[in-house]
């Protein structure tokens, strides 16, 4: 398998960075291709815990290649804190594991106090963003408004630049969102200048490394960030995030075509989870959600915020699957059920609602390691979902931990 998507198909925080992390071992490069450092991967890797936002899960493997694709939106200070962490870990990180596209755009302080000032102005309707500037960043990009990785070339030219946006934003954030924050130019200037200049080494046309990978028929991998259902166009608008999270997005953001994608991985929790505002028709906002969210650790890895828990929606899921022409869907956290004594799966709602009881398996799974040693109820429960949406799944992601997987021949 040469090009292999890997997207998330709920809301997001699937455990697509563990699915990517476990097939990493046979690919050559790991490519992100949308948003930015509001993603949380957390990946467990003989029992020490990471937490990546903007580089690709694959750095954690020597001798791969991690890409950040042009659909990303970089907070180069957070980018760098980010690399500062992984090398303080052992991690090394050279022009040689990790590239970053010059087409990146960059997330400006401007950014993050706009998202701030707009998420305070709409109060109770709030999406519920990461504060990270995400989508002002983007509203940028789309306007032609934004500053790109390979526009911050230190001098006039480029400060004069930077100073006229900075004096619209002020001018924005003052007399629109009323805020009291006062932009200093001068000091972003100094600011984004020394911080892109340590990434130097990294810069390059990641689209053309991207389509030579793929043309060569190397094991390449697209790491999807959020969910299908925060996706701009398809997702529960306005609740959703500011890139396309699917398919599309991939091709878009990593400059392949559409072509070049053989084969694509859907990552689903065995339940639900949603973090931030907007619909959730199989919400448990009752002791069981607590529960799960107990059980799974069922908080933002970015935000720290309580994730709203809730049953496995094989409706909203198989919407998924079609829009991104899933091939394989691979299970997560099914551990955290394993002391359930029931378990409901909705299985559609456009017309009518229907939730169907299963009876819990009331057995600890994380440390199995094949599928027929599971317990017949999980079993049948991992069955009545694959019937649903009509696709049998590669792999099942019991534990944490990268050993804890049951991969399907
Ligand atoms: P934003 O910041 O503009 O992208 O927020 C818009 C919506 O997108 C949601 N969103 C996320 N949902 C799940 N996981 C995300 N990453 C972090 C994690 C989130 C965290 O891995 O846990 O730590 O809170 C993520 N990023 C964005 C967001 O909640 C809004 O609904
Ligand atoms: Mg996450």
């Amino acid at each position: 398998m040469a090009v292999v998507l890997v997207v998330g198909s709920q809301w997001g925080d699937e455990g697509k960075g563990k699915i990517v992390d476990l097939l990493t071992e046979s690919a050559s490069a790991v490519i992100r291709y949308a948003g930015g450092n509001n993603a949380g991967h957390t990946i467990i890797v003989k029992g020490q815990k990471y937490v990546l936002h903007l580089i690709p899960s694959g750095i954690l493997h020597a001798g791969k290649m991690s890409v950040i694709g042009n659909g990303v939106v970089i907070d180069l200070s957070a980018l760098n804190a980010e690399i500062d962490k992984l090398r303080a870990a052992g991690i090394s990180i050279s022009g040689r594991s990790l590239l970053i596209s010059e087409k990146a755009h960059v997330i400006m302080p401007y950014h993050k106090v706009i998202d701030g000032a707009r998420e305070a102005q709409l109060k109770d309707a709030k999406i519920g963003t990461t504060g990270k500037g995400i989508g002002p960043a983007y509203e940028d990009k789309v306007s032609r408004r934004g500053i790109r990785v390979g526009d911050i070339i230190p001098g006039e030219a480029f400060k004069q630049r930077l100073l006229g946006i900075v004096a619209e934003k002020q001018r924005y954030l003052t007399h629109v969102l009323q805020s009291p924050v006062m932009l200093d130019a001068e000091s972003i200037y100094t600011e984004l200048t020394e911080e892109a200049g340590k990434i130097t080494d990294f810069i390059t046309d990641t689209a053309d490394y991207n389509q030579r990978q793929a043309k060569s028929g190397t094991h390449i991998l697209l790491e999807g960030a959020q969910g299908s259902f925060l996706d701009i166009d398809h997702g529960t608008y306005p609740f959703v995030t500011s890139s396309n999270t699917t398919v599309g997005g991939a091709c878009s953001g990593a400059g392949l075509p559409a072509s070049a994608i053989d084969h694509v991985v859907g990552v689903v929790k065995a339940y639900t989870t949603r973090v931030g505002s907007g619909p959730f028709p199989t919400e448990l906002d009752n002791e069981m959600g607590e529960r799960i969210r107990k059980e799974g650790a069922e908080f933002g890895a970015t935000t720290g915020r309580p994730r709203r828990c809730g049953w496995f929606d094989a409706a909203l899921v198989k919407e998924a699957v079609e829009l991104n022409g899933i091939s394989s869907l691979a299970v997560t956290k099914l551990d955290v059920l394993d002391s359930l004594e029931k378990i409901s799966i909705c299985t559609g709602y456009r017309t009518k609602r229907r939730q169907t009881e299963h009876p819990g398996w009331l057995t600890k799974t994380a440390d199995i390691t094949d599928y027929a040693s599971l317990p017949e109820k999980c079993k049948k429960y991992l069955n009545r979902i694959s019937n649903c949406l009509k696709y049998r799944f590669p792999s099942y992601r019991l534990g944490p931990d990268r050993a804890q997987t049951i991969i399907m021949s």
